[in-house]
């Protein structure tokens, strides 16, 4: 019994080990990535009342890299699903709608702001109240992700 027991720890070691070095080379990866390319700043998710099942977050991407970098998906840790969305004015009124990506040019940036191109949460698990922090996770078209934790914020302090 016990020698079955060390035998089978002893196998396990060398496959977690190598685990290991697969994850950090990964994480190696995806930081090298965020140097050479987008970074995110100015995040913050739109507060949302009981009841209440989406909300919107806006931030601003740069992009200090030499080739276009589009967001193409994100995840929020408060929802089910996010989407990227942009107004647009249709027939006198404003209007969302989702977008299949959202492009930061070389050398430049995108803002994701009210009135204008944001994230989409849906499926919100719990009430979001300013001092609350959520957790966003973005996908770019090269396959890095970005991580950014985004304060919530009332509508009414970004207006002033
Ligand atoms: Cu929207």
């Amino acid at each position: 019994m016990t020698t079955k027991l060390s035998t089978c720890r002893r196998g396990w070691v060398p496959l977690a080990l190598r685990m290991v070095t697969i994850i950090s080379l990964t994480g190696a990866h995806e930081l090298s990535a965020q140097a050479a390319g987008v970074t995110v700043r100015e995040a913050w998710v739109r507060e949302a009342g009981a009841g209440r099942p989406t909300t919107a977050a806006f931030l601003v991407l740069e992009n200090k890299g030499d080739a276009p970098r589009a967001l193409v998906r994100g995840a929020a840790s408060v929802g089910d699903t996010l989407e990227l969305h942009e107004m647009k004015r249709d027939s006198g009124m404003m209007r969302m709608s989702p977008v299949t990506r959202i492009v930061v040019p070389a050398h430049g940036e995108t803002a994701l702001r009210p009135g204008g191109l944001h994230l989409m949460i849906f499926g919100l698990k719990a009430p979001l109240a300013v001092g609350d922090s959520v957790r966003i996770t973005l996908t770019l078209d090269d396959g890095s992700t970005l991580q950014v934790m985004a304060p919530v914020r009332s509508m009414r302090g970004m207006m002033r």
